[in-house]
């Protein structure tokens, strides 16, 4: 065979190598993912180095557990002493995996149990949602006041909103919980706002979703968002006209 004979030899095999690839490749990467990724070793070191991960995850339920007692606690207590509840409900979360994940990439955290613990503090999250704005500073004064809770982090952007308009009383705060062997300082996010500043924060939370999931939108952002900023400042009004009123017919 000559020189050139060869070349075309060559190049002939790689044209069909080439063809044929998209049709390989699935099968390829479905073999290497069975034998791989589902094998027993693989599935097994999954699940030994999930252990800490799981343990920590229940850890924060158990602190969630702790504050929403705690919360429904005082409700009980002020709905005696008030002649009505301060609390309009609660709401729980642990933090997605997802959601875990995204923040680890975000904030450049270290992956170990120990750093997620020590530099992520909304892993845990309780949100109490209350009717007048008085009742939120009730409500977190009666909780620091418990000699089990530590403040770590107090943001108020209730005094001082954000400059999206968003409002709430931020606490980070530390909770023992007890095992069988063992007591641990977990870290919980409480945020209290009033019902309206909840309506408000949930329909800001959805404009920022959909900024987030699509470049094309129907509607201009920026000026959904100026919009926002002055709905946020009628309901503060709102929430103080309210409060005034209630605190006319208590008689205070
Ligand atoms: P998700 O899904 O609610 O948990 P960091 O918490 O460290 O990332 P930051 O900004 O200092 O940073 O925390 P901050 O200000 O205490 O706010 C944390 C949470 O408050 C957010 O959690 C939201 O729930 C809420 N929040 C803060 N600012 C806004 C806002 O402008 N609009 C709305 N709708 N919510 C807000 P995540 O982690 O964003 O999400």
């Amino acid at each position: 065979m000559t020189e050139a004979e060869l070349g075309e030899e060559i190049r002939a095999r790689l044209e069909s190598i080439e063809n044929s690839l998209p049709a390989i490749m699935p099968k390829v990467s479905e073999d290497m993912i069975r034998d791989n990724l589902m094998s027993d070793e693989f599935l097994d070191f999954v699940k030994i180095n999930m252990l800490p991960v799981e343990r920590m995850m229940t850890f924060y339920q158990c602190a969630i557990m702790q504050i929403e007692t705690k919360f429904k606690i005082l409700n009980e207590q002020f709905s005696l002493s008030l002649d009505r509840n301060p609390i309009e409900s609660i709401k729980s979360r642990v933090k997605s995996y997802d959601s875990i994940m995204k923040k680890i990439r975000r904030k450049k955290i270290g992956l170990s149990v120990e750093d997620i613990e020590d530099k992520m503090n909304d892993i845990a999250g309780v949100r109490v949602i209350c009717s007048y704005i008085d009742d939120i500073y009730l409500l977190a004064d009666c909780l620091l006041s418990q000699d089990d809770v530590t403040l770590v982090e107090r943001k108020d952007y209730i005094k001082n909103p954000k400059p999206s308009g968003y409002r709430s009383l931020h606490l980070i705060v530390s909770v023992p919980i007890y095992l069988q062997d063992l007591k641990k300082e977990v870290k919980v996010e409480v945020q209290l706002r009033t019902i309206a500043m909840d309506f408000w924060a949930s329909l800001e939370h959805s404009l920022h979703y959909k900024r987030s999931q699509s470049d094309e939108t129907n509607y201009d952002a920026e000026e959904l968002a100026s919009e926002l900023v002055e709905c946020a400042k009628e309901s503060a009004r709102l929430d103080a006209k309210m409060q005034e009123i209630r605190d006319r017919i208590a008689g205070m």
